[in-house]
């Protein structure tokens, strides 16, 4: 493939912008190789500026579970653009967003709307903290909650991709307020919990594992927090960044039938633009200004464009109420496909799926149900899959540590191409 539009621009972009992306992840850094610009998208396909055309596996991350540029969304926001962009002050599209989060996420009675996942995270955090009276939150190895300084110890994603996974500039003692816990072991959480219970303000976790590649949840593993913190009183918050309208329509905690005490949003409810939530419980959300005395604001919250955006993709959602069932059917068809070809070459690998998740680790072992099987990863091997693949025109997360999404966009033919093309690759590996 010809990449040389590319290789200049970024060349160009590495001058101005720091590492030449907005954001670490993109810049290929564990894959090698130069990052491609994109120049547009739609469904399942993007195209870079040299023209080349590739399947869509990250979907900028997660909003696009309905494909790129969809239809209804772009007109959502033409239409709203020619009414303005931001005014700074309350909207009936603020209202009716909030509406569909409440009729559509089981745990969420009242919520606000922000900026980004992080300010979803860092926001819930503080409440959790305003509301218990207490200091320490509980995180997991290898879960990602964002950029937002407590979250940055033993961090997923992007952070364990660069091996940055405590980062500096973050305190000694804002570090020390986060406590670590192993993924998918209860043990690792109570034994937190008998040494800190009283100081202990929230768990916050990712119900799916998202940021370390696609780890599934033992279920029992959730039941567990959501008694332990409920024995503690302290307050459990699941971060459905990833998850929210994901999983289900009400995402992972109505896919597994756990109720947290607040849940943060992203990626989807934005519907491509800028857009994080948290929300929860009424008794605990009213602890928020101006109503409370947790502080937490934004210019741009509530954003009408991004309002407009979300309340199509959020009301698509929600009249589809198949799209879930059809999402989970051909993610499978694409993760049995890639097991299957594993078995031809005798290449050791784990396809790990939930829902339109998937993550395909290369892998002696046998089963990643934790963050320490994550680590014996083949990162080598994966970025020679993922280089394989981009010039095959299938783009995969530039990343293991990261995950797959399938949109409603992805047919039958460009699973089968995928298919194709990653038993080629994997004979090569
Ligand atoms: P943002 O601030 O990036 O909108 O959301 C942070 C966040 C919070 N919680 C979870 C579970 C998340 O996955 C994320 C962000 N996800 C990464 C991809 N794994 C964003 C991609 C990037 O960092 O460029």
């Amino acid at each position: 493939m010809n990449k040389e539009k590319s290789i200049s621009a970024y060349r160009q972009s590495c001058e101005i912008i720091p590492g030449g992306v907005n954001s670490p992840v993109r810049a290929f850094k564990s894959v090698g190789g130069t990052p491609v610009f994109i120049d547009k998208a739609k469904g399942a396909k993007i195209y870079d500026i040299d023209g080349n055309e590739y399947i869509d596996y990250v979907g900028s991350w997660g909003p696009m579970i309905l494909g790129h540029a969809y239809g209804p969304i772009v007109e959502a926001i033409k239409t709203q653009a020619e009414l303005g962009s931001s005014f700074g002050a309350p909207t009936m599209l603020e209202k009716k967003m909030a509406e569909l989060i409440v009729d559509m996420v089981p745990s969420v009675e009242m919520v606000r709307m922000v900026n980004s996942g992080t300010e979803a995270t860092m926001s819930a955090v503080r409440l959790a903290r305003g509301y218990t009276g207490r200091s320490k939150i509980v995180k997991f190895s290898g879960c990602y909650h964002g950029h937002g300084d407590s979250f940055l110890i033993k961090a997923g994603s992007g952070a364990v991709t660069l091996g940055l996974p405590d980062s500096p500039g973050v305190t000694r003692g804002i570090a020390g307020d986060t406590l670590i816990a192993s993924y998918n072991n209860m043990e690792s959480v109570e034994a937190l919990f008998h040494q800190y219970a009283k100081d202990i303000a929230a768990i916050i976790v990712e119900p799916v594992a998202g940021n370390m590649g696609v780890v599934l949840p033992d279920i029992q593993f959730l039941r567990g927090l959501r008694d332990l913190a409920t024995k503690h009183s302290a307050l459990l918050i699941f971060d459905e960044v990833i998850t929210g309208f994901r999983m289900a329509k009400g995402g992972a905690q109505e896919y597994y039938g756990i109720i947290p005490d607040i849940t943060t949003l992203g990626k989807i409810i934005g519907g491509g633009l800028p857009v994080g939530a948290y929300g929860g419980r009424k008794d605990i959300m009213q602890h928020l200004a101006p109503s409370g005395p947790v502080y937490q604001a934004g210019t741009l919250s509530g954003n009408p464009l991004a309002m407009a955006a979300g309340i199509v993709m959020l009301e698509t959602l929600r009249s589809k109420p198949s799209i879930y069932k059809e999402l989970e059917e051909k993610t499978r068809s694409l993760a049995d496909g890639l097991r299957n070809n594993l078995a031809k070459t005798g290449i050791s690998g784990v396809v790990n799926q939930a829902g339109s998740l998937l993550t395909l680790f290369f892998t002696e072992s046998k089963k990643v149900e934790s963050f320490e099987q994550v680590m014996t990863s083949d990162k080598e091997r994966y970025a020679k899959f993922f280089n394989l693949l981009l010039e095959a025109g299938i783009y995969l997360a530039p990343s293991q540590f990261e995950a797959a999404f399938v949109s409603y966009a992805h047919s039958a033919d460009d699973i089968q191409k995928t298919l194709q093309s990653s038993l080629l690759a994997m004979q090569k590996l």
